[in-house]
């Protein structure tokens, strides 16, 4: 049995949005509600959350009963960290702060085998491949890997062309927080500057042939977010939503 067919790059290569939410919990329950809610793809969050190779294990494994992808976003864009995270089974990685052509194709190749890439070969012991049940899986390991790059800083504005045009990315996600902060306007990245640099990175996106993706942080947007062009919407957060939800109930 070959490497599972990945719908999430498939939906890129057709043009189909999807919209998606952060877990943040480090919880395998969470995960299993959001990967039955509906959405499209849930990600975990090993950047900004305290997951580990276990939590994120253990959250792959819920979401793979549920009709949800699975996508892991790394602690930093290092090689080693991306190899981890494939062995686990993730085939869908948000590599953080991407500034350069040279970034993105290095996230490429973490997420090939030789000879086109870098990664090492642990499959036989990983659940990537299903525990070396599935003996075809080096054959197309490759092909069913969406690679997405994180543009959030001014040098990814500057460099959006290239890095949009490396070979194997798939999708090119827009982080709004720390594009805003790189931009001198921390914590408002409703400002026009930062509008700017969004919809430029959205339209060059698109002209290269990629999926363009947002962290959306007003549900009024999303529509309009959508028809822009964005296919990969982050629609919201486990943890702010349980947080007003909480809130609203007291
Ligand atoms: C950002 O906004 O900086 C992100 O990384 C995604 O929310
Ligand atoms: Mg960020």
């Amino acid at each position: 049995m070959p490497a599972p067919h990945n719908t999430l790059k498939a939906a890129f290569r057709t043009g189909r949005p999807t919209k998606g939410v952060w877990l943040t919990l480090t919880s395998a329950a969470v995960a299993e509600m959001a990967g039955h809610s509906g959405l499209d793809w849930c990600l975990i969050d090993g950047e900004h959350a305290p997951n580990t190779l276990q939590t994120i294990q253990s959250q792959l494994q819920a979401l793979a009963s549920t009709p949800a992808s699975a996508v892991v976003r790394l602690p930093a864009s290092a090689p080693w960290m991306a190899k981890q995270v494939l062995d686990l089974g993730a085939q869908s990685i948000l590599f953080p702060m991407i500034h350069t052509a040279q970034d993105a194709a290095d996230a490429v190749a973490a997420c090939r085998y030789p000879p086109a890439g870098i990664r090492g070969v642990g499959a036989a012991v990983s659940r990537a491949s299903g525990w070396s049940r599935d003996a075809a899986y080096l054959s197309n390991a490759d092909d069913e890997i969406c690679v997405i790059v994180q543009a959030e800083s001014r040098a990814a504005v500057d460099n959006i062309d290239a890095i949009a045009a490396t070979e194997g990315v798939d999708c090119v996600f827009i982080g709004p927080a720390d594009l805003a902060a790189d931009l001198d306007h921390i914590g408002t990245p409703g400002h026009p500057e930062v509008q700017e640099a969004i919809a430029h990175v959205i339209n060059r996106t698109k002209a290269a042939g990629k999926a363009p993706g947002l962290f959306g942080t007003d549900p009024n947007h999303f529509d309009a977010q959508q028809d822009a062009g964005i296919q990969m919407l982050a629609v919201g957060t486990d943890s702010i939503l349980l947080n007003r939800a909480l809130t609203a109930l007291a």
